[in-house]
């Protein structure tokens, strides 16, 4: 009996801490391990699903922390899902709406695990049941956020030499704009022909900031410029972009589809980043690229520098978006030293692959799980 297999049963959460390769510099905010809220979800035919909430510094980056999400998912979320068939995402994603405000970030990794389990039951991919894919790998970019020069050339040129990226996000907003735009030229003189770049601001710039330097990244050659004012101004975020010979990514300032369709009411950007923490999961990701396109604001598959899992689950989208014009961002497997599934992500020429399997496509490994979780 399906309805019955696919019957939600049990729902548990770990939080796992995992040292990345370096120190990860942000506008606000700096990290030298990520944290996550593993989740797992059994259902009645004994199958398991896995998802993963990413954060980054704490509650600093958006207004959830691991410790939240986790309380959040045990006191409110797993409870309302209990007993709710797996297979009707729609009807959990309500269930979950009507149990907690927002929270998306925590929803998002229980809505995850809910595609992990019902594609592991009826053995086909995620993407299968989002409609199904129109692209099996996707051009991926590494970010470069030490805030050395010297160091992020050097990195830069190993990920080219080895052929795994050549379009580099460079953060800014750590320090001054002019000691970011000197940092910026090296860069952009260092890798010039062998690389493109785009900035991520988050958020640091006001709009007279961003209407000084915006000429300058044009002329440095940046390709795209994320997120430079804060997420609030909308209307400054519109008027920088009348001015500015550079596209602008929105990301902090989209999170529901409401968010989208008020970005492309004030006309404040061309690209939208796409991320499970920011819309809630796989749906909510497709409700906000399917706003974006009827506004003709291209795509952007953004991340928080999820484990293979969470990379995973974005990838089973973003696999089956049309257009995708700006690639993704999913090289955070690649910046943590140990990953927490038993087979890697798959990334070559320049490129992450979706995996093949059922479900999400990749299989936790409960040895990295305990060796990472939080006592
Ligand atoms: C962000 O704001 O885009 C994604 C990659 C990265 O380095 O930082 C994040 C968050
Ligand atoms: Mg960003």
């Amino acid at each position: 009996d399906l309805a019955r297999d696919l019957t939600v049963r049990a729902v548990s959460s770990h939080i796992v801490d995992v040292p990345t390769v370096r120190r990860h510099k942000l506008s606000s905010l700096s990290v030298s391990a990520q944290s996550y809220v593993i989740v797992r979800v059994r259902l009645d035919n004994g199958v398991e699903g896995i998802g993963e909430a990413a954060t980054l510094g704490g509650p600093r980056w958006s207004e959830e922390c691991v410790e939240s999400i986790k309380a959040t998912l045990d006191a409110h979320l797993a409870p309302a899902l209990i007993g709710a068939r797996a297979d009707q995402f729609e009807r959990a994603g309500a269930l979950l709406d009507a149990a907690a405000k927002r929270n998306n970030a925590a929803k998002g990794a229980l809505e995850s695990a809910l595609f992990d389990a019902v594609g592991r039951t009826l053995g086909v991919p995620a993407a299968a049941l989002l409609g199904g894919t129109v692209r099996e790998r996707i051009p991926v970019l590494w970010t470069l956020a030490s805030g050395d020069a010297g160091q992020e050339i050097e990195e830069a040129g190993q990920k080219l030499a080895a052929r795994l990226h050549d379009t580099f996000k460079v953060k800014i907003g750590a320090q001054a704009p002019e000691a970011d735009l000197a940092r910026l030229r090296r860069l952009a003189v260092a890798l010039e022909g062998r690389a493109r770049l785009i900035v991520d601001a988050n958020q640091a710039w006001d709009e007279t900031i961003a209407n000084r330097c915006l000429p300058e990244l044009a002329e440095i050659g940046v390709r795209l410029v994320e997120q430079p004012v804060p997420a609030w101004n909308l209307a400054g975020l519109a008027r920088v972009r009348a001015r500015s010979a550079v596209p602008l990514l929105a990301d902090e300032c989209v999170f529901s589809p409401h968010d989208m369709l008020a970005v492309a009411h004030a006309g404040a950007a061309d690209a939208v980043s796409l991320k499970l923490v920011k819309h809630g999961g796989l749906l909510g990701t497709r409700k906000v690229a399917a706003v974006a396109e009827a506004a003709g604001i291209g795509l952007y598959g953004g991340c928080l520098l999820e484990s293979s899992i969470g990379a995973a689950a974005h990838l089973q989208v973003f696999a089956g978006l049309r257009e995708l014009a700006w690639g993704c961002e999913h090289f955070g497997p690649q910046i943590l030293t140990d990953d927490l599934v038993t087979e890697p992500l798959h990334y070559a020429d320049c490129h992450v692959h979706l995996p093949s399997g059922p479900g999400l496509g990749v299989t936790l490994d409960e040895d990295k799980l305990r060796r990472y979780a939080r006592a």
